[in-house]
């Protein structure tokens, strides 16, 4: 059960936000405000308090709250983002979560980088993607600090997509939207894997809490295949967090 939330209001500065896409065009910072609350809305909708940090003109892409910390029941792990630009994002996390974590249960990564756009967790195992983000070292570090709590990992290897959650997503269960290289991957073999079609990629970062399912617009595919799962699918819109690699999961952090 996911009972807390944080977010951070997007800066009019996420018009500069890293892209490799920037043929989608730059972000309406206007609509992509209105899409933040729509955004908001659907968490406490899915039964969840929602604490909203102020926006940091300072770093374009800190909207995405995902990527400083990994919250689990256990403890919080402050990460160490591997993009220059969004390294400093993370102090301004952790004041948030010493008002839900005790101190000592406040953990941080000293050594290599990694994001939390690529860790998956799955009950009290994660899934790591070694990416341009996330290297070796910070995986060493994120699994130490894991096995303190009785929690484990595994590495996952990454070759067309900036995170892991870009490409693979778990729901619940043994729900999973897996695209492109992860499709097949044994090391999701014994999850049933709902096949992503290429042209919906973007709609595998879906997102599950307690029992609903929130779902990007724009994909109707993916939209059905997850309401055939026997989810109730909440659809938002995030077409201007897309323009600069954003999706669903990265906009907040839930614990
Ligand atoms: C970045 O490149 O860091 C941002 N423009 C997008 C971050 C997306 N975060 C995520 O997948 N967890």
């Amino acid at each position: 059960m996911f009972k807390n939330c944080i977010v951070r209001r997007p800066s009019r500065s996420m018009i500069n936000g890293i892209t490799s896409t920037p043929e989608l065009g730059t972000p309406d910072y206007e609509l992509a405000l209105r899409q933040h609350d729509d955004y908001i809305r659907a968490l406490e909708y899915c039964g969840c308090k929602v604490t909203v940090l102020p926006a940091m003109e300072e770093y374009p892409d800190s909207c995405f709250m995902e990527d400083v910390a990994v919250v689990t029941p256990r403890c919080a792990i402050i990460t160490n983002p591997g993009a220059a630009s969004r390294n400093g994002e993370k102090a301004f996390v952790v004041e948030t979560l010493k008002k839900f974590y005790p101190e000592e249960n406040i953990e941080y990564i000293t050594e290599g980088t990694i994001e939390g756009g690529d860790v998956m967790m799955v009950g009290t195992h994660f899934y790591v993607g070694k990416s341009g983000r996330t290297n070796d070292a910070g995986f060493q570090n994120f699994a130490r600090l894991l096995a303190k709590y009785e929690m484990t990992a595994t590495q996952v290897e990454l070759h067309t997509v900036l995170h892991l959650k870009t490409g693979v997503v778990h729901l619940s269960g043994n729900h999973m939207l897996a695209a492109q290289e992860f499709i097949d991957r044994p090391v999701f073999g014994a999850f049933d894997r709902v096949a992503v079609p290429a042209q919906e990629a973007y709609a595998a970062n879906c997102l599950y809490i307690n029992g609903k399912v929130l779902v990007p617009a724009g994909f109707p595919r993916m939209e059905a295949a997850v309401r055939g799962l026997g989810y109730e699918v909440v659809i938002v819109d995030t077409s201007e967090y897309r323009k600069i690699d954003g999706g669903l999961s990265c906009l907040s952090l839930r614990f």
